[in-house]
């Protein structure tokens, strides 16, 4: 009996010497906790809404052919937004002749805007996109409207708004890694699809990222990502085949993200190749991928190329990617 006594006596011993400890043991979990919550850097979140609200503005702004009012006047606009939050920004001009007719001479202006721009950064990345827009809907199924230009809500806005709402977080959250946002000018006034055919008759595509290349000799970046006609409303990405070939591991970087944010327009095979803004890095090895809705969207070249056919949902999934991306390189 004594003994059952002196064993329970023992046990509640042991049971408060371990209690004591508790408060303790969770006092030091919630500081870890803390510590761990302060330290890492936490991922923002894109507005989808406010993307495609700044879209439909600069679809009011008309289209962005060089110029044109519409052209100066968005080019202002842009410079301004990005100054709001970028450490630095400039604009690069350059001339280009038009193959058809000598005497019509275009101004393309290509607007940088970088952020984290230090001494103790060296890893840098870049995204970009094109704003301006094609200045004949050639590929409307209605052939009298092909001189007319096109709106470009999808091909020229959806990647310029959606890389603004990422200046408006590179703010409001630093990431580990300098950024560079480059919008490009002169993407789309192209009619020879062979950008490696200099002594073509046709104007080529791609002419600002081209231009940007060439004046930027020194500009290696550690990969970049190009956003173009990322807004349609049934947004399907498919990975751009000049990308898987020459830049097969940021693809899997990308589409790796897109799973753990659950973006489902970037679908996991292999789509068409596109001579995008891309090639000129991928000419010189830097690593930049194309995001592409392919096969092109039906309002692709065409008057119909308007708001209304793009969603703040789909410049959502393709914001979703991107913080993902960037937010996790250190
Ligand atoms: C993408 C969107 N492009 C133009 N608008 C590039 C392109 C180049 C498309 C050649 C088709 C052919
Ligand atoms: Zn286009």
């Amino acid at each position: 009996m004594a003994n059952k006594k002196l064993k329970k006596k023992n046990t509640e011993i042991v049971q408060n010497k371990y209690w004591k400890w508790i408060p303790l043991i969770i006092s030091i979990l919630i500081v870890f906790v803390i510590l761990f919550i302060v330290i890492r850097t936490p991922k923002p979140v894109f507005d989808g809404k406010r993307a495609y609200k700044e879209l439909i503005k600069q679809v009011e702004f008309g289209p962005r052919i060089s110029g044109t009012v519409s052209h100066v006047k968005t080019k202002e606009y842009l410079v301004s937004h990005l100054r709001k939050y970028a450490d630095m920004v400039s604009e690069q001009t350059f001339d280009f002749t038009d193959k058809h007719d000598s005497t019509k001479i275009y101004k393309g202006v290509n607007i940088v805007a970088s952020f984290n721009v230090t001494e103790e950064v060296s890893k840098r990345i870049l995204l970009c996109a094109h704003w301006d827009s094609r200045p004949f809907a050639d590929n409307d199924p209605d052939t009298t409207k092909h001189k007319l230009p096109v709106p470009a809500a999808n091909d020229g806005a959806s990647g310029v708004v959606v890389l603004l709402e990422m200046a408006r977080l590179f703010a409001e959250s630093k990431p580990k890694v300098g950024v560079d946002i480059v919008l490009f000018d002169l993407e789309d006034i192209g009619d020879e699809i062979d950008s490696s055919n200099a002594n073509s008759p046709r104007n080529p595509f791609a002419i600002g990222s081209e231009m940007f290349v060439k004046s930027n000799p020194d500009y290696y970046p550690e990969y970049g990502i190009l956003l173009d006609m990322v807004g349609d409303k049934e947004l399907r990405i498919p990975k751009e085949a000049y990308s898987v070939s020459r830049a097969g591991n940021v693809v899997e970087k990308v589409w790796k993200a897109a799973s753990v944010v659950g973006s489902i327009a970037f679908i996991d095979e292999q789509g068409g190749a596109v001579m995008d803004d891309h090639i000129a890095f991928l000419k010189k090895s830097i690593p930049v991928i194309d995001l592409i809705h392919l096969p092109f969207p039906k309002t692709w070249h065409t008057v119909n190329d308007k708001p209304e056919y793009c969603s703040s949902a789909s410049l959502q999934q393709v914001g979703n990617v991107l913080v993902e991306v960037i937010y996790n390189e250190k």
